[in-house]
Order: structure tokens, then sequence, then C-alpha cells
């Protein structure tokens, strides 16, 4: 049995967490019924609430925020009845819970959106990818500018889905800032060809990110919101031209405003931690609050950089799919068992709910 700091509780804010071993959002589409989470959402977290955090699976805001079919929502009366069942399960387990708000800006389809409308994003720039609409995959279009007047609209949606996220009984909330969604389109220089106040500089690419973080600490407050950003993994057609002045005044930005934690993709998502030796941990020195880091961590990264300081909590995702009892493996140095990547995204309880945590028996053998 190994002693490691990542099995000590930690502060997150005004809530204790158990461990420092946070779920991370894992997209799973199995919200078939108008985006409203049901049973299945409800059994597959209560089963992973051992994680010292859970940040759900990205939340739609909006119905112009969605981007890929059976992702659920945050935004009608429904979807927070089936997320307050969701949370009241996981409390029940003893776990902590925040819920991932979501705007996909350009990476949706007109066949996603209300009334078959062009995706919005900070300009009309096609990303080069396809879209995961109800009828399969289809390719990607040219999405409309949003036009400076409808930006407080936008805000207004990411405040309605944060006051949402309050009756539904969590914990806090996760702003979505990376992956190539809406608020990263803002941030980066290939996305943003914005010629007002909000594209250009980089005070000026920030400005509509930190709008609507100002927005949702106005709900929630600093000590129950945290960001994720991926500064330089290049998912869905993002990039940046100087991503190390960009995201660490970004990340001074939200030091200052004393967000609770920030969320670091390292490097490219499932590949290298430091592509062209951009090492995104040094981001932390900017940074006051708590910081997360998630890529590719096994055990012995995780023990090793929570030992050195380097880190306070680790983020594990794809070892969550077919592993309800990450955290009990870790500590015994039990292998994880793999989910076949055909049952990742869509269908129902099949690679889903109905991996087995391992038994008191199989834990002592790998303790022993
Ligand atoms: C995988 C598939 C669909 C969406 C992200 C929300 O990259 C996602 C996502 C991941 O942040």
């Amino acid at each position: 049995m190994a002693t490691s700091k990542l099995f000590e509780p930690i502060d997150l804010g005004p809530i204790r967490l158990a461990n420092r071993v946070v779920m991370a959002p894992l997209t799973r589409s199995r919200a078939h019924e108008a985006g409203k989470p049901n049973d299945l959402h409800v059994e597959y977290y209560r089963q992973r609430a051992s994680a010292g955090l859970i940040v759900t699976e990205a939340t739609n805001i909006s119905p112009e925020g969605r981007g890929y079919a059976y992702t659920p929502g945050i935004f009608s009366p429904e979807q927070v009845e089936g997320w307050k069942k969701v949370t009241d399960a996981v409390h029940a387990e003893g776990g902590k819970i925040v819920v991932q708000l979501w705007h996909v800006g350009r990476i949706s389809h007109p066949d996603l959106q209300p009334g078959g409308a062009l995706p919005v994003a900070p300009s009309a720039v096609r990303p080069d990818m396809k879209a995961f609409t109800e009828d399969g995959f289809k390719d990607a279009v040219a999405p409309r500018a949003l036009e400076k007047s409808e930006l407080p609209r936008v805000v207004d949606d990411y405040v309605k889905a944060a006051e949402n996220a309050k009756a539904a009984g969590f914990d806090g909330v996760e702003i979505h800032s990376a992956n190539g969604y809406l608020l990263h389109q803002f941030l980066a220089d290939k996305t943003n060809k914005r010629e007002d106040e909000y594209g250009g500089s980089i005070e000026n690419r920030m400005r509509f990110p930190l709008e609507v973080v100002d927005a949702v600490l106005g709900v929630w407050g600093p000590e129950r919101t945290g960001i994720r950003i991926s500064p330089v993994s290049p998912a869905n057609d993002i990039d940046d031209s100087n991503p190390g002045p960009l995201f660490t005044a970004y990340t001074q930005e939200l030091s200052k405003r004393g967000l609770v934690y920030l969320h670091v993709i390292e490097g490219a998502t499932q590949g290298d931690r430091d592509p062209k030796g951009f090492k995104s941990w040094d981001l932390k020195q900017h940074f006051s609050g708590l910081y997360m880091a998630n890529n590719n961590y096994d055990r012995q990264l995780a023990f090793d950089r929570i030992e050195k300081g380097e880190t306070d909590l680790v983020c594990f995702g794809r070892p969550f799919i077919a592993n309800p009892d990450v955290v009990a493996r870790l500590k015994v140095g039990a292998p994880f068992a793999e989910g076949p990547r055909e049952t990742w995204y869509g269908g129902g309880a099949e690679g889903y709910t109905d991996y087995p945590a391992l038994t008191p028996e199989e834990i002592a053998r790998y303790a022993a």
C-alpha cells in the first residue's frame, strides 16, 4: 500500500476534498433526451464518487453552445432536475462535483443549432474538421462572427447556466476555456480575427473570456469557480502564434480574480506533455490558487509531481472510463482496465456503468 500525498485531503476553497485525484471532464454522449441527464448518468457518477473531485462532462450552457449530439445541457428545468439527481448521488457517497460550463462556438453544425442556424464564433473562420451530429459526422461549416452587441447575451447564457448549476446542487463550476471551444477561439489568433476591442492584442483577445469569468464569479464567487485551459493542445483546429505570453497573461488575470483552481491540459491531449519545449506547468508560478495537472498521468508521475509540489491536484481522464475505483487502484498499484473506444461516445449502459470496481479480496491481493 503506497502512501502518497495524493491520497491526503485538500481544501478547494470552502470544500474539503477527500484526496487529490480528480476525475476529468469526459464527454460520453449519453443524454439522448433533450440534453437531460438520466438514471444512467446518476449511476455512472455515483460509481466514481471516490475521486476527490469530479468535473462533469462538458455541459452546454445554451442551445447555441451545443456542438455534439447527445451531450447534456444545463439550460432547461428538466436538465437541472436530472443533474440534481446526479449531485445528490455523488454527495450521498461523500464525493464532490463541479459542472463544466461549455459553449463550443464554431465547433458545431447547423444540424445541431436551433433553427438550423450557423454556429457562432469570434470570426467566420471554418474549422478543418467534422462535427458529430445525430446523422453521423458532417463537414464543419464557416461560423457566423458574433456581433459585438450580442456578446452580453452570450455572457448572460453563462450566468443563467451558473445559476442553474446552483439549483442543481453542484459544489461549484469549471469554466471550459480549453480545447478550441468558444472562449479559446477568442483567445487564439488563428480563430480570432476581430478588429474591434475583442480582437488583436492579447489584452483584447482575453476581454470576452474574462467578461465571462467575471460574470460567473458574480454567481459563484472565486472560491467555487475553476477554469480549464489547454495552452498548446491542437484540439479542434485551434492554434496561437505565440501561446507563451498569451497564456501567461491569461493566468495572471485569472489569478488576480482569485479563481480556486487552474486546470491545465499539459501539452497535446494524449500526446507530448511538452511539445516544442512548452512547459505548461510553468504557469503554476503565475497562479495563486490550486494547480490541477492533466494529460496522460500515471501513478508514478502523479506521486512524483505531487510530492515535489509541482502540482496540487492530478486529473485522470481515460482511466475513469473503465475503472470506477481509480483511487483504490492507485492506492494499491492495481492495473487499470481499458475500455474499448467504440463505447466511449453514445449508446447506453454498455461501456458506461458496467465496469466493476475491484473486490475487497482483489484489493487485498494487490496491497500484499
Ligand atoms: C471529446 C469528444 C467531444 C468533446 C473537450 C468536450 O475536448 C470535449 C470533447 C472531448 O473538451
